[in-house]
């Protein structure tokens, strides 16, 4: 079981993050002090806190006391479940309600696990162990279900996940979003050319040039699909994302993927559309889609190699 878990941890390169909320100080200091050098521990005194703290530090787990002013435990994990950055985060109750009652409520409200106070240190451990181990073996799961299998880059499934909670964000901040769709010029030919082995070979070299391109870690480069790759840029309005799709098409150029049978001096190139949109209530961010996929129907219509906007 040690190995699995040092395994994860290896694989993940960091240290698990616990966050411990509890009224009483002594208490988180007992858990801090048991699992310091184990795991990066970080702590909240009451409900709002516990709620702040999770949004910023995004904690593997969480153990959680029940009573507590203000907001109290159960009510904190309710909030928690329902919101999609956090409701995948494990809780377990620490409380010294021990009536069968309280502890099916807690696993009605999402907990994994409840443990009564006071605290057996070894069984805390143990559980707190094995919780843990499940969240990183998901963790895990998770981001290879969201990879692309050819290019290592992220998937449809990503991409659409992603879309979702970039609009949200941008919809709040008032921010504008851009979208960039990216389509292989001539790829059929490519592929009847040099065989469908090159051709995959071409989509990882095409991927890895539009991700050196983009540099901020909020932008997600993405395959779409087949030949066609999809970039959400938030917080970028139109004049940023045409820079960006320049740079694209300059570096696949640079790039010079011979595609020369045809003719000799001929290379790979892109096509790109682009589409920006300020966030607002009440749209849905398909009608963005819906523009970039125009726009790069017109940048293949106008003779490929080329952007729209
Ligand atoms: P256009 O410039 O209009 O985009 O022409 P095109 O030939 O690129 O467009 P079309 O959509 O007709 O062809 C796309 C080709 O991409 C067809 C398909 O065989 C190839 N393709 C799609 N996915 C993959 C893949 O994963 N690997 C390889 N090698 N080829 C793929
Ligand atoms: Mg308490
Ligand atoms: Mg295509
Ligand atoms: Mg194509």
């Amino acid at each position: 079981m040690h190995a699995i878990f040092d395994r994860l941890i290896v694989e993940r390169g960091s240290k698990p993050k616990v966050l411990v909320v509890d009224d009483q100080a002594v208490n988180i200091r007992l858990v801090h002090d048991l699992f310091k050098d184990e795991y990066d521990i970080v702590m909240a005194t009451n409900g709002e806190q516990a709620i702040s703290q999770c949004d910023a530090q995004m904690p593997d787990i969480i153990l959680l006391d029940v009573v507590m002013p203000g907001i109290d435990g159960y009510e904190v994990c309710r909030i928690l479940k329902s919101k999609p950055n956090t409701k995948n985060i494990p809780i377990i109750f620490l409380t010294s309600k021990t009536e069968d009652a309280e502890e099916i409520l807690g696993f009605q409200l999402g907990a994994a696990d409840c443990i009564a106070k006071p605290i057996n240190q070894l069984v805390l451990s143990a559980r707190l162990k094995t919780h843990l181990i499940l969240k990183l073996q998901t963790d895990a799961l998770r981001s290879m279900a969201l990879i692309d299998g050819l290019t290592g880059i992220a998937n449809r499934r990503r991409f659409d996940e992603q879309l979702q909670i970039d609009w949200r964000q941008c919809i709040r901040q008032e921010q504008p979003m851009s979208i960039l769709m990216i389509d292989v010029d001539y790829f059929k030919q490519y592929n009847d050319l040099y065989g469908h082995l090159k051709g995959d070979e071409c989509l990882v070299q095409i991927a890895k040039i539009l991700k050196s391109v983009t540099q901020r870690p909020i932008d997600l480069v993405a395959r779409y699909g087949g030949e066609e790759f999809v970039c959400i840029l938030p917080n970028t309005d139109l004049k940023g994302a045409v820079k960006l799709a320049e740079q694209m098409l300059t570096k696949t150029r640079t790039q010079a993927i011979p595609q020369n049978k045809t003719n000799e001096n001929s290379i790979v190139t892109i096509s790109i559309g682009v589409a920006s949109t300020i966030g607002t209530h009440g749209r849905s961010v398909d009608s963005l889609l819906e523009a970039a996929d125009t726009q790069l129907y017109e940048a293949k219509t106008n003779g490929r190699d080329r952007l729209s906007a």
